[in-house]
């Protein structure tokens, strides 16, 4: 951990309100339920306080959607949806740098990430979804493809703005009217993200905002009146989802847990790998669903690996999520820290040599040093579980079969990363991985063109490219 001079950003740029109600049918409501504190994880101050939504308020969002998308999103054309989520795209640039220091400060993550990754690609997905919209009234020779109706989305906190994009973007685009449920802890840029429909002039009731815990989206999802229903968020609540709409119509997506493979061959550029590595597993302190959380290395580079990796560790800065400097900000709540101390632990009882670099934590907030787990077996639970944190198991192999089989041996299949400089192993392996998304000699590339999704307990279907699109229309999932 370098020395280095603190330049944080300013919260002073936003002009937060101390309480957020619910936004539905285009105003601010109080909810029913009891009122949330939200706290910056990274200083334990409480940022705001937020309404909690009972089922009535769920109802009302319901209803405000629903009449939305009879009386106005609905009959409008393609070519008029476009411009107001062409407007919304314009404003979140001219409020990227507001909405980078509030999700820093919500999240945890370091605003180097917010800045450069997390709103960037928020607006990019706008603007994508946004090209879609008058597209849509002229695909096939017959009548143009025809959308669900009310949305319901439910997204976790990892990626707070940027799954409410995932989700809003392409639904309106489509002709949908949406009701959102952001994540209990992370629930600050989305009341943001209300204020920027207002400003974009969004009719009423076609994105409806609701805050609160499990209860409220276990609540939105069974509603009868919803004909879509989106998911990002925990295997388990995922599998609760399905189970909650079977016997009904709705039409479900479900983006889950990840438990990615990072495949270092011998032939791989070593110093592209090293910072596909780190990036693969510190973004956003390993909260990512496609995370590169199991690195499978060939033995004869293992100590060679190894070694470049930990030195690489030692220069990366923990601390301040404000700070421009910092690489690995604050976990996203105590449970989660719990949740990352507890299988770690669990990890080194089953036989793994943890290592992490020197470093002082804060004494306030919710910390973890990004780790390094070696001599991790196939079977031990760090190889299995999710552990969502900044923590990478190490694993060998001796074939590309051999690798092959180790990185499909999980429950998951959402990403894989494969690091070798012939290009005839790479397409024979990627095609053999059980992954939605395989990256060749890099890794965490996002882009609003290309479908996302996972195999297995990772969930089904897409984000993102046609298939994203296909997914709010008739006829798609
Ligand atoms: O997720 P939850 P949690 C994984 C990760 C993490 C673990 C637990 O391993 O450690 O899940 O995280 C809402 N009906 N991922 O507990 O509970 C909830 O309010 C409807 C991976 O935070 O799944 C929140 O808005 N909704 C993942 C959202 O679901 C319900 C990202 C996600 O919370 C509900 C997050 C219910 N019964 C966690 N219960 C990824 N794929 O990136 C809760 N919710």
């Amino acid at each position: 951990f370098l020395d280095y001079a603190p330049a944080p950003e300013s919260t002073s740029i936003l002009n937060l309100r101390d309480e957020y109600r619910l936004w539905i049918g285009g105003e601010w409501v109080t909810g029913g339920g009891t009122a949330f504190a939200s706290i910056s994880p990274s200083t334990e101050q409480q940022i705001a306080m937020f309404a909690s939504a009972d089922e009535g308020d769920v109802d009302a969002a319901v209803a405000a959607a629903r009449t939305a998308f009879r009386t106005v999103w609905g009959p409008m054309s393609g070519r008029d949806r476009g411009k107001y989520l062409f407007r919304i795209a314009r404003i979140l640039q001219e409020r990227a740098r507001e909405l980078a220091v509030a999700e820093s400060l919500d999240n945890g993550k370091p605003i180097k990430e917010t800045r450069d990754a997390d709103v960037p690609l928020v607006a990019q997905w706008f603007f994508h979804c946004a090209g879609w919209a008058d597209k849509l009234d002229h695909i096939g020779l017959g009548a143009a493809p025809q959308p669900h109706g009310v949305a319901a989305q439910i997204i976790p906190w990892n990626f707070p703005l940027l799954m409410l994009a995932w989700k809003v973007a392409p639904a309106l685009a489509a002709g949908n009217t949406v009701v959102l449920k952001p994540a209990e802890t992370t629930p600050l840029t989305a009341m943001l993200f209300a204020e920027i429909c207002e400003q974009a002039g969004l009719p009423a009731g076609v994105v409806n905002l609701i805050t609160g815990a499990g209860e409220t989206g276990a609540a939105l999802v069974r509603h009868p009146d919803v004909d879509k229903v989106a998911f990002t968020g925990s295997t388990a609540v995922g599998r609760e989802i399905a189970k909650a709409i079977a016997g009904t119509d709705k039409k479900l997506t479900l983006e889950l847990g990840g438990k990615g493979a990072n495949i270092v061959f011998d032939d791989a550029p070593l110093d592209q790998a090293i910072e596909g590595i780190v990036d693969g597993i510190f973004f956003n302190q390993g909260q990512v669903c496609c995370a590169g959380s199991r690195l499978l290395v060939q033995e004869n580079v293992h100590d060679a690996v190894l070694e470049r990796l930990k030195e690489r560790m030692a220069t990366l800065r923990l601390g301040d999520p404000l700070d421009k400097n910092t690489d690995v900000g604050a976990i996203n709540s105590s449970e989660q820290l719990e949740r990352i101390t507890r299988l770690v632990d669990q990890g080194e009882a089953e036989g793994g040599e943890r290592w992490a670099p020197a470093c002082e934590l804060p004494a306030q907030g919710y910390w973890f040093p990004p780790t390094v787990v070696t001599g991790v077996e196939a079977s031990s639970t760090i190889a299995r579980e999710e552990i969502f944190g900044p923590v990478l198991s190490v694993l060998t192999f001796r074939t590309p079969d051999e690798a092959i089989a180790k990185a499909n041996n999980t429950p998951y299949g959402l990403s894989a990363g494969i690091w070798s400089d012939k290009g005839s192993r790479v397409l024979a392996v990627a095609d053999k991985l059980r992954a939605g998304v395989v990256w060749t000699n890099t890794f965490n590339k996002f882009d609003p063109t290309s479908p996302f999704g996972g195999y297995k307990e990772s969930g089904y279907g897409r984000e993102g490219g046609v298939q994203g699109m296909q997914a709010y229309l008739k006829a798609g999932k």
